[in-house]
């Protein structure tokens, strides 16, 4: 871990003082503050990198940038349900969530946000955590999935205020139906919306593999899902979970201008993707 953050500091430090990176810089001050980016992060990126991270994103802070924060907690869901007793049912990729899991589901995601947010301000970042009043949800499908939430309005006050006042927002992947019910909402559905309402400059997803992967295993650099979305999705090694992250991806840039782009990166490449031509991840197009 205090290797992982020492190269972090380090890529930062030469990134600082290049003039490469001054490009990108003058290029993403330009945007409006609320406008730079959206970054989803993984649960199992805050279970293993927190303090990695948070000194990544503590970087693009003091640089004067204002990243979108929204999180995940899949892993330590997992873990807690679990510990629990409660049996992980998934259907699509979705956990189906009893109002007993959700007894689970919804301490442990205010718990995931806390600790990002405490590890923001441990090194020296206002940070804030928004838990709630963002999402407002219909059921997807009560009768298969319980209280899954679909995603029928954003509001993006608590991020503006957030972001006005600069602080740094960052977001639970919770939502909550026109009852107040609490919903849990798959995080890359919620940064899909997010996306859609903010219409960020740069979108990354945060993953602990930094990208997707080639057949024998090295990040794939860049995708243009016209020309090979088909042959993909076709591939037998591409997992399922690759193919709904390319699903997903797809859907994202669908609503989006034709410039859009998508990074799926770790956090040890978040600056190197973000300020360098060559980038590091996986850099996907329409
Ligand atoms: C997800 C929410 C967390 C999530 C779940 O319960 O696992 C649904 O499946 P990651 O770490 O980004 O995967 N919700 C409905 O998506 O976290």
């Amino acid at each position: 871990m205090a290797e992982l953050r020492a190269t972090v500091k380090q890529v930062l430090s030469q990134l600082a003082e290049s003039r490469e990176a001054r490009y990108y810089l003058t290029q993403f001050s330009s945007t409006d503050r609320m406008h730079f980016a959206v970054v989803k992060v993984g649960g199992g990126v805050l279970d293993q990198q927190l303090d990695a991270l948070a000194a990544a994103l503590a970087f693009l802070r003091n640089l004067g940038l204002m990243p979108i924060i929204l999180h995940g907690a899949g892993p330590q869901l997992d873990a807690a349900l679990e510990e629990a007793g409660i049996e992980t049912v998934k259907r699509d990729g979705l956990r189906v969530t009893s109002p007993e899991a959700m007894g689970v589901i919804r301490p442990v995601t205010y718990r995931a946000n806390r600790q990002l947010v405490t590890a923001l301000e441990r090194q020296g970042v206002r940070a804030q955590g928004i838990q709630h009043g963002v999402f407002e949800c219909d059921y997807l499908d009560r009768d298969r999935l319980g209280l899954v939430g679909d995603i029928r309005r954003i509001d993006l006050e608590a991020i503006r205020e957030a972001v006005d006042r600069g602080v740094l927002p960052v977001v639970a992947s919770l939502g909550e139906s026109a009852t107040g019910q609490v919903m849990n909402i798959n995080a890359d559905f919620a940064a899909r919306e997010l996306i859609w309402a903010v219409e960020p400059h740069k979108i990354i997803f945060l993953t602990p593999t930094g990208g997707l992967l080639d057949e024998s295993g090295r990040v794939i650099s860049a995708i243009s899902l016209r020309t090979d979305f088909d042959y993909l999705v076709s591939q037998p090694w591409v997992h399922s979970g690759m193919q709904l992250k390319l699903q997903q991806v797809a859907q994202i840039l669908e609503k989006l201008p034709d410039t859009a782009s998508v990074s799926i990166t770790s956090v040890e490449n978040l600056a190197r993707e973000l300020f360098t031509h060559r980038g590091a991840g996986t850099l996907i197009r329409q």
